[in-house]
Formats: structure tokens, C-alpha cells, sequence
């Protein structure tokens, strides 16, 4: 199949490309390198150092013998995209080329504003331009777990069935998202269900837990790694926990760490979304997967984080500073995850031997870590309406211990 990843460039973009041409698919990507340039924004880099793109795609040559077609633009300018799908008329898209950050979406208006505008709109671009020149291709759009908050009863895949005041249907089950990121994700499920109906497009809309991990079977040689993220705003809960490890500085659990969450790891995603697009929604079907493996609290990971650190070496604390972000630090967690599953997805990886893996790959970037630590501590707070100032007098953080010999 001819796939066309949006955001190409991205921590699931570049793996899922390299995963679809070991699976003998065609690969076409787009991106306009701005999490690069966000990154860089609030003074990080990604401990993986990351080669241009032509050097990606010359490293993909050389040690896959593949090709990836590649074009740099931006899905906030419709002509692009027109031209893209027009040009390449691909069989599916993955959609994942969006503001990604919570904590970034909530710095202050211009980047809340920046996040749902930028985010709708190229599903909107997406959605037009499929309608005109790919109207049976099968849209995979990269959603979050997050759009359906924390409620008391069990999370369904996407829809449920009610009763009210003698009615009975079946709706999109409510949501409740927790930053202006997550709920620019809402409004993209409400318009893609919308244009599957309307258009009889065929779209698989992906409620994706929070992702791990560094590196994926197809990443042989070093320019094949992807970004590995650690800072507070672009690094996810599991690989920001390794990195303080290994910086020797507290994990930061933020508040009293109850707060429970789906995760998969970043190889099993890759998988998931493979099998969605081998296994397309049919025209005029918009189906929801919710994409996880398991679900664990922050607790649960600090406490496997440093029980492994300390086994390779590392002398791990744990630290529960104030919680920056507001969500509930206590509560119950059922999804279901059923979707994929029925599709033949199993859970290739664990916990512990992800976390294993990332302390070894991270180990040779220890430099890379040091050299931004002041970045990892939080500093976004949900409640303030300008977070500018925080960001910019962040303090380095005083070095760790170094590790003990023989650590990973
Ligand atoms: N957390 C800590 N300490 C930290 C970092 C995070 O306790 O140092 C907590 C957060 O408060 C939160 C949980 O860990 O309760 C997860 O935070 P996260 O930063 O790993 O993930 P989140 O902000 O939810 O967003 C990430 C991705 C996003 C994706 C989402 C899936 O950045 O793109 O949509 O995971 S989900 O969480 O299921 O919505």
C-alpha cells in the first residue's frame, strides 16, 4: 500500500515510516520540521542527536535499500496538502503531523491559540483534500486517550450506548479533555466523524495512551534513531523518569501520583497503527480504537523507573513537587481496548524491558542530558494564564551524582 505519514519527521512518524517499508509498503511523508524548531523554543533538543532529514533518507537508503518520498510543507496551507494527495493519491494517511504537547498548549494564549488552530485545521485541509483526490483512501488520525478525561464509569471505544427519559442510542461517549491540547484533538474526532458521514470517507480515529521508549527493531544503525524527548514539555511521563535517573535528580511525581493513565510502548504503537491501515475502515465508517497496552498510575512507574535504576547503578529519588497541571490525582480507570485486538494486535513489549532499554541507549547520550538539564523540571502551571516568565528564569538544575561503575 501506498502510505502517506503526516509529521513524518516526529517520535512515531519516523519509526512507523521505517516499520511500513520493512513491511514492504511504499512510503510518502510530510513535515514542516516545527517540533524541531518548538523544541529549541523552550531551550531543549532531543537526547538522540537527529540527522537532517536528507541525511534520514540517505541512511534509509543505504541500510534499508528503501525509498521515502518526501515533501517539506505545511498542512495549515491548503494548497499543499491539495497538492500532495493530488500528486501521490495514497491509499492511507496517517495523520500525526499536530501539536503534540500538553504542557505546550498551556504556556499562554498565543500557544493555545497555535495549538487548536494549527491542529483543526490540517484535519480539516486533510479531510477537503481526501474528498477531492483520495476520496477512498482511509484516514488513520492520531487522537489521544486523553480526550475522554477520567470519568467514574468505564471508558468505551469511542462509542456507547444510552438510555434517557425512555430513548435509548448510541453515542460518542462524552468528553472531558484536560489541556487546550487534548481538547483540539476533540474537536478533530467531531470533525472527522462528521466528513466519514457526510463524504463516506473511511476513518480510523486512534485514542493513543501516553507513548515510551526509544528505539524499534528496524532503528540498526544510530542515524535511524528517532527523537527521544526528556524536557517538560515535549518528554512523556516514562522517558522523563529514565533521563532524571540518569541526571541523578529527583523523579518528578507530580502531586500525589494517583493519576492513571494508558501507555504503549513506542514499537507496539508502530504495530497498532500498521495493522489499522492493513486493516481499513470501510467508506462512510468512522471506528475509534483506544490504543493502549495497560494502564498504571505515576506512582507505579517512578517506583519501576528507580527500582530498575538502582539495580543498573543509578542512586534514584523520588520527588512529589506540587502538581503544575489540574487533574485528578486519585481516581479509577477502565478503557476498554477491544478494537485492535479483534484485528490481531498483541503486546509485543513490557514495561521493565522498555525502561531497561532506554537506560541502555541513553547511556551514551548522557552529555546530551546534562547539558539541558534545567529543562526538566516543571514549570508550566495549568492555573496561570502566562507561563512566559517561568520558563524563561528556569535555574539549572545543580548536577546529580554520577553514577556507579558498572552502570548501564
Ligand atoms: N507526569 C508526572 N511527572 C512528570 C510528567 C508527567 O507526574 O514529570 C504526569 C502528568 O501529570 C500526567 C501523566 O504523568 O498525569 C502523563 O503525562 P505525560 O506528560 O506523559 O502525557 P500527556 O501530557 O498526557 O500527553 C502525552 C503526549 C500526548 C498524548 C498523550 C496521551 O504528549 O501527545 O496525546 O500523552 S494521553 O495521556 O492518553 O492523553
Amino acid at each position: 500500500m501506498k502510505v502517506l505519514i503526516t509529521g513524518i519527521d516526529g517520535y512515531s512518524g519516523w519509526p512507523l515510516a521505517l516499520h511500513l517499508l520493512a513491511r514492504g509498503h511504499e512510503v510518502v511523508g510530510i513535515d514542516n520540521f516545527v517540533t524541531r524548531r518548538r523544541v529549541r523554543e523552550v531551550g531543549s533538543w532531543s537526547a538522540t542527536p537527529i540527522p537532517s532529514f536528507a541525511r534520514r533518507q540517505a541512511a534509509v537508503r543505504e541500510v534499508l535499500g528503501k525509498e521515502i518520498t518526501f515533501y517539506r510543507g505545511d498542512l495549515g496551507r491548503y494548497e499543499v496538502v491539495e497538492k500532495v494527495l493530488a500528486t501521490e493519491r495514497p491509499d492511507a494517511i496517517v495523520h500525526l503531523a499536530e501539536q503534540r504537547s500538553a504542557p505546550y498548549s498551556m504556556i499562554d494564549v498565543r500557544h493555545a491559540v497555535a495549538t487548536q488552530i494549527e491542529n483543526v485545521t490540517s484535519t480539516l485541509h486533510l479531510l477537503y483534500a481526501m474528498r477531492a483526490y483520495a476520496p477512498d483512501a482511509h484516514l488513520v488520525k492520531m487522537g489521544t486517550m486523553g480526550e475522554y478525561g477520567t470519568p467514574k464509569v468505564p471508558i468505551p471505544e469511542g462509542f456507547f450506548e444510552v438510555e434517557y427519559r425512555g430513548g435509548k442510542d448510541t453515542l460518542p461517549f462524552p468528553r472531558q479533555a484536560g489541556s487546550w491540547y487534548h481538547w483540539s484533538k476533540v474537536f478533530d474526532s467531531g470533525d472527522v466523524m462528521f466528513a466519514s458521514r457526510i463524504w463516506n470517507l473511511r476513518a480510523t480515529d486512534v485514542m493513543q495512551g501516553v507513548i515510551y521508549g526509544i528505539r524499534t527493531p528496524e532503528m540498526t544503525d544510530r542515524r535511524l534513531l528517532t527523537r527521544f524527548d526528556f524536557d517538560e514539555t515535549w518528554g512523556t511521563v516514562v522517558n522523563r523518569f529514565i533521563a532524571q535517573a540518569i541526571l541523578g535528580v529527583p523523579l518528578t511525581v507530580y502531586g500525589r501520583g494517583g493519576q492513571t493513565r494508558g501507555f504503549i510502548a513506542l514499537e507496539d504503537s508502530v504495530q497498532s497503527l500498521r495493522i489499522a491501515i492493513e486493516h481499513p475502515a470501510r467508506p462512510g465508517e468512522y471506528r475509534v480504537f483506544n490504543q493502549f497496552d495497560a494502564a498504571y498510575s505515576v506512582n507505579h512507574l517512578a517506583q519501576t523507573a528507580s527500582r530498575i535504576a538502582t539495580e543498573l547503578g543509578y542512586s534514584a529519588t523520588i520527588a512529589h513537587p506540587p502538581n503544575p497541571r489540574v487533574e485528578a490525582e486519585e481516581h479509577g480507570y477502565e478503557p476498554v481496548h477491544e478494537h485492535l485486538y479483534e484485528l490481531g494486535y498483541r503486546r509485543t513489549r513490557t514495561l521493565e524491558e522498555v525502561i531497561r532499554e532506554i537506560f541502555t541507549t541513553l547511556r551514551r547520550y548522557r552529555g546530551r542530558l546534562v547539558a539541558k538539564q534545567h529543562v526538566v523540571q516543571p514549570a508550566i502551571d495549568w492555573r496561570q494564564g502566562d507561563n512566559r516568565g517561568s520558563l524563561g528564569t528556569r535555574a539549572p538544575t545543580p548536577p546529580g551524582p554520577p553514577p556507579s561503575s558498572g552502570a548501564a
